[in-house]
């Protein structure tokens, strides 16, 4: 007998930007939970051979309204995990493309299910809502936001797009402010908190790194496992758990890169780390150093699992 659970086992699954540092690992395991036929991913660029080869796979730009609706209506798709963006850091440098892209992704998702052509939607948002004027420490669900990047200023838009069609049209979106996401399997791209993926590859590689952020800049961060989890459970719950629509604070830890190097010391003694501040310190000054989660915990039962150490030994031993 196969395993017992009160999973659907036979919708249809598309994730838009797949081939991407988070859609990887999330179209992984939703193949591994739903059976590799059901899970479709789609990008604009093809990505890992795990992925490529387990499932199938539809070249697609995710602000192609007419493209998007072809291939929803073809595999007649119920749920859209929307993983296209442009991150931080390179949204700086190309604010219009960022926000096309950010932006119109969002709406054709969003047109798609306010025409119930789908029935649930995932989309990220990230701690980059938040600005310099919130509270830094503990930052609460409700608070001061004003971003100051592009991308965070996308990402709030985009929450409050997706409160709208919720309470206009009863579109079932549930959403994640992720922190940052350390993770082996597929590099990040784009973001300002690479540089805790970065720095384990180089520890390893080099025995030493030149951090973009100064030593003592903290961070909300967690590792992917952690992430991929939370996205399940938040699209798991009963629509009335919902309570946020338009999205979730997340947390699970915050560290700064020298936090970091000490807990890569506990395994490599040697490791060596400077500080060479770019544009990308601003960016993370302007955000939070901890995310109260509390409503996350209340309303669909979220606990992380990966503290420093635990993700040190899991980068560290995969990496290699
Ligand atoms: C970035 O650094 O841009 C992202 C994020 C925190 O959303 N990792």
């Amino acid at each position: 007998m196969g395993p017992i659970n009160n999973y659907n086992m036979h919708k249809s699954i598309l994730i838009l930007g797949a081939c991407g540092q988070i859609g990887t690992e999330l179209t992984l395991a939703l193949r591994e939970r739903y059976g590799n036929q059901q899970v479709i991913a789609s990008d604009i660029r093809e990505g890992s051979a795990q992925l490529m080869a387990s499932g199938p796979f539809e070249m697609l730009d995710a602000t192609n309204y007419g493209a998007l609706e072809d291939v929803v209506m073809h595999y007649e798709i119920e749920e859209v995990y929307l993983m296209a963006a442009m991150l931080s850091a390179t949204a700086e440098k190309f604010p219009m493309r960022a926000w096309n892209l950010n932006m119109n992704s969002l709406f054709n998702v969003l047109n798609l299910a306010k025409d119930k052509k789908i029935g649930k939607v995932f989309w990220p948002s990230s701690i980059a809502v938040f600005g310099p004027n919130t509270p830094k420490e503990n930052t609460p669900q409700h608070t001061i936001m004003e971003p100051s990047t592009v991308y965070g200023v996308s990402k709030q838009s985009g929450e409050r797009w997706c409160d709208y069609y919720h309470k206009k049209f009863g579109v079932d979106v549930r959403s994640i402010r992720y922190p940052g996401l350390i993770s082996w399997k597929t590099a990040p791209g784009g973001g300002t908190t690479d540089f805790a993926v970065d720095i384990y590859i180089q520890a390893i590689k080099e025995g030493k790194y030149s951090c973009f952020v100064s030593e003592e800049t903290r961070l909300p961060m967690m590792y992917m496992d952690d992430a991929i989890r939370a996205t399940l459970a938040i699209m798991d719950a009963d629509a009335e758990q919902i309570r946020v629509r338009s999205s979730y604070n997340l947390a699970a830890m915050s560290f700064s890169p020298a936090d970091m190097a000490a807990s890569i010391r506990e395994h490599i003694p040697g490791f060596s780390i400077d500080y060479e501040p770019d544009f990308r310190q601003a960016i993370a000054d302007s955000w939070p150093s901890s995310i109260d989660d509390s409503e996350a915990q209340k309303d669909w039962g979220w606990s992380p699992e990966f503290d420093l150490e635990k993700t040190t030994r899991e980068m560290l031993t995969n990496l290699k």
